[in-house]
């Protein structure tokens, strides 16, 4: 009872954040940068950075059609994969397929096999392993040393950092969301992510869902539902009330949902405010082994409007 109180109790946060500083350094200098008089153990929430400008990134303020051709690195892929990089400003994601090799993703499936056998893996909110970059070579060379970061960072436009890795052997099952309510930016739009195919996925094994076009829509911020929170205190389950609010919009809007059966190897990487999630996981004989890399812009202030905590990375 105590704890979850504490746990919506915004000054208990504020207090661990305050021993936090390695892990938030440089946040008061861009606090201070656009303005905001704040302290990087703080609080935060977009409500902070109401009436800021909004600068958008490159492919968000003009067409990637128009922009990606002659990219230096736009130009090493092959014809298959430029296609779904041009239409990255109109879709809202891009899929690449057999992007890393059979090798590269056994090393993975060896590694995370490793972690779990051996109960090193940090496994939370019961399906996720988290962080395992930080376990394994092979992961964090995908994320960190090749053609992957390379890709995020010219559709982004800007240099990023890795900020969490997820491994899954079964189904998230999450409802629809876009990462921009888990993990938030100012300027919006400074997160991407990438979704790695562990193996074959077909629709039994609760593959991932999107809503292409999706990331037009305006950004789902605290202010925009019930979220239950008042003063000192975070809402009860605003994450509840979060996905109720999602859910109305795909119905009232009519979005139309994708289904992403995957090959092993291949990637599709989203935008931060892409409408997604995972479906229900019907077989679960068998597995559905995945992983999600998610990268923040190094320049934009990084935060969790959901818990209204400053983002602690690396
Ligand atoms: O892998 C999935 O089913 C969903 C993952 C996801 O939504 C995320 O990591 O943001």
């Amino acid at each position: 009872m105590i704890k979850s109180w504490l746990r919506r109790f915004k000054p208990a946060y504020s207090a661990y954040n305050f021993f936090q500083k390695s892990g938030l350094k440089g946040l008061n200098e861009k606090y201070k940068s656009v303005g905001l008089n704040k302290k990087y153990y703080q609080s935060v929430s977009a409500k902070d950075f109401e009436g800021l400008p909004e600068k958008k990134n490159w492919l968000d303020e003009r067409n990637s059609k128009d922009l990606l051709p002659g990219d230096r690195i736009f130009e090493l892929f092959s014809e298959e994969h430029k296609t779904e990089l041009l239409n990255w400003s109109d879709n809202g994601y891009s899929i690449l397929k057999t992007f890393f090799s059979e090798d590269q993703i056994d090393r993975v499936n060896d590694d995370v096999t490793a972690l779990v056998e051996n109960k090193t893996a940090d496994w939370r909110y019961g399906r996720k392993i988290m962080f395992a970059h930080k376990q394994s070579e092979s992961i964090k060379d995908l994320a960190q040393n090749g053609p992957l970061k390379q890709v995020m960072q010219m559709l982004i436009g800007q240099e990023i950092q890795l900020f969490q890795s997820i491994n899954f052997l079964e189904g998230s099952e999450q409802k629809t969301h876009s990462d921009s309510i888990h993990m938030s930016t100012y300027p919006k739009g400074n997160l991407i992510a990438a979704w790695v195919a562990l193996e074959d996925i077909d629709s039994e094994q609760g593959p991932l869902h999107y809503y292409p076009g999706s990331h037009h829509l305006p950004y789902i911020m605290n202010e925009d539902y019930s979220h239950g929170g008042k003063g000192m205190l975070l809402g009860k389950r605003p994450y509840d009330f979060y996905e109720n609010k999602i859910e109305a919009i795909v119905t009232s809007k009519n979005l139309k949902k994708e289904v992403f059966r995957a090959k092993k190897g291949d990637v599709f990487i989203w935008h931060a405010n892409l409408l997604h999630g995972g479906e229900f996981h019907a077989n679960k004989d068998l597995s559905r082994k995945s992983m999600v890399f998610h990268y923040y812009s190094t320049e934009a202030i990084c935060y969790h409007e959901i818990t209204q905590r400053p983002a602690i990375l690396d």
